[in-house]
């Protein structure tokens, strides 16, 4: 029997079959959950819900987050299907392209800025305060997706690491507010994967070489690992674990200098 046999889970990110939101939605579904996905626009809508029948799931509803009214609709929707959930997934980050090259002072602007933060961190407040009803009473996790760029800086991730490092103090306080209701709210730091998000990002090839180069493992990861990983901190096996920002990196962000700059 599967370590998430009962539970519910409601996936918001899935854009391609490189998602980081599809490998966790494959973890989840492999430990027996029950899944329901959202989707950006109706560009997305047709793949997302072949996605969603792949894994047995009926449950695909619009969700821009960038909307109130339809981040409510979600909840409101969902309870035709379900009397309540378990698990929340949030896999969503966006700022402005041009922002996401050269250098930080010279791309910033305010409504960049308020774009990031607003997509990429207040939305997975938002997503909490709308579901946290429907979460009442059963032990229910929230995960959500942040990068190292959050702490050091990264060539080119500029706002949106602004924007994650808003993102990681999010989980510290929704995880503060939610805890007393017995749920948990945690983050999976990745490592570079490429995706739709990062496809098109300068130097994003040249990032990845560097990280596997350093990274202890001596490789990057898959949205396979980050899915295992996301499916257990959603589990009851990680009951005692809340408000932690858990890296999927290879080891990448424990390194000063590899060794293999020494030996090769
Ligand atoms: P992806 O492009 O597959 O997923 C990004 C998702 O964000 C898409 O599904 C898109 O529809 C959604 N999105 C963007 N704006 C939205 C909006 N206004 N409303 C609703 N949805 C919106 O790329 P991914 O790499 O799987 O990204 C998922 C998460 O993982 C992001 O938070 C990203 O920052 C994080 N992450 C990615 C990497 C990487 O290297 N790919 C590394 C660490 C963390
Ligand atoms: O979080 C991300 C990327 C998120 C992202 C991607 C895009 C591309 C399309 C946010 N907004 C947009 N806006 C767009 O118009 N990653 C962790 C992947 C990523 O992005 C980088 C990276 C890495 C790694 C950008 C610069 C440097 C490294």
């Amino acid at each position: 029997m599967g370590f998430l046999t009962g539970k519910k889970a409601l996936i918001v990110g899935v854009a391609s079959n490189r998602s980081i939101a599809w490998g966790i939605a494959n973890a989840m579904h492999r430990e027996g959950a029950e899944l329901a996905f959202t989707y950006q626009n109706d560009k997305l809508r047709p793949r997302v819900e072949k996605f969603a029948h792949q894994l047995g799931s009926e449950i695909v509803l619009p969700c821009d987050v960038h909307s109130d009214e339809q981040i409510e609709a979600v909840f409101t929707q969902l309870a035709d299907y379900w009397d309540g959930y378990d698990i929340l997934v949030h896999s969503v980050a966006f700022a402005p392209r041009e922002e996401l090259e050269g250098m930080y002072l010279d791309s910033v602007t305010r409504q960049g800025f308020l774009m990031a933060h607003e997509i990429s961190s207040y939305s997975f407040a938002a997503l909490a305060r709308s579901g946290r009803d429907m979460m009442a009473g059963r032990n229910g996790a929230l995960i959500t997706l942040s990068y190292i760029g959050s702490v050091r800086s990264m060539p080119g991730y500029n706002v949106m690491g602004l924007a994650k490092a808003s993102l990681e103090a999010n989980v510290r306080y929704l995880a503060q507010s939610l805890g007393p209701e017995g749920i948990r709210v945690n983050a999976i730091s990745a490592g570079p994967i490429k995706t739709l998000a990062a496809s098109g990002i300068k130097g994003l090839k040249i990032m990845q070489d560097f990280c596997e180069k350093s990274a202890p493992l001596g490789r990057g990861v898959t949205i396979d690992e980050v899915g295992n990983t996301a499916a257990f901190l959603c589990s009851d096996l990680a009951s005692g674990i809340t408000a932690e920002i858990t890296y999927v990196d290879a080891g990448f962000n424990s390194v000063g200098i590899s060794q293999r700059f020494i030996d090769d």
